[in-house]
């Protein structure tokens, strides 16, 4: 098969505006959070959407676009999805998880209880398409998990360009969401991002991020 090329067409920017919008970019990214508490305050469905469309525009292998995002707003199956998390995050906490593991976790200050699951007016659930069926032939996606990973760096981003809190939350294993939602088995749960206003109140763990020269070098 030939393929097709169009033209591309490049940002074009001046190197003061490549500074000033580098420097406007970090701050904005290095203000984000991990947000552990919600208010029940209602978003607008189509900043969720834009927020969708904009993880959509992530690179992936072979462009094949692995990735499903579940928006669920509804209170039930909000309420469902809780449950179950939270049955698996007992375990994790009270058996599963390492000392070492729990150690970790300490500074975070995070426990079993998920009530941000029921709080947040909306959880995006994101799902990672491991294969496709063509032909009747099954064929497997390629670089499916680091794509759906880009795709989710940039959900994160545009949600957070919004003004909006978001929890990269993995309770583990997942499968349950697969069920809850009606996924079929060729589409693995990946990360559960409750979405919205932070609570009032809300508070974040008093850490910090690497430094520059800490996370990277150039030779
Ligand atoms: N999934 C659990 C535990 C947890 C694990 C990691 I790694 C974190 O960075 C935070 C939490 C939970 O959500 O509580």
């Amino acid at each position: 098969m030939t393929p097709n090329f169009l033209p591309l067409s490049p940002l074009e920017l001046g190197s003061a505006e490549q500074a000033s919008r580098a420097s406007e970019f970090f701050e904005l990214m290095n203000r984000r959070r991990t947000v552990r508490e919600y208010s029940d305050r209602d978003v607008p469905i189509e900043l969720i959407e834009k927020a969708v469309a904009t993880a959509g525009t992530a690179p992936s292998g072979a462009n094949m676009q692995p990735w499903r995002f579940v928006v669920v707003r509804d209170a039930e199956v909000k309420r469902k999805i809780r449950e179950a998390a939270e049955k698996e995050e007992h375990e994790s906490y009270n058996s599963r998880m390492s000392e070492k593991w729990l150690r970790r976790l300490a500074p975070l200050g995070t426990d079993e209880r998920k009530p941000f699951l029921e709080i947040a007016p909306y959880l995006i659930v994101v799902f990672r398409i491991t294969s496709v069926e063509e032909n009747g032939e099954t064929e497997p996606t390629y670089y499916s998990q680091e794509s759906v990973g880009i795709a989710v760096g940039l959900l994160l981003a545009a949600l957070h360009n919004m003004g909006l809190a978001t929890l990269t939350h993995t309770p583990s294993p997942m499968k349950f969401l697969q069920e809850i939602l009606g996924r079929p088995r060729n589409e693995v749960p990946f990360v559960l991002v409750p979405v919205g206003y932070p609570a009032e109140d809300a508070s974040v763990p008093d850490i910090k991020r690497k430094l520059l020269d800490e996370i990277s070098e150039i030779v």
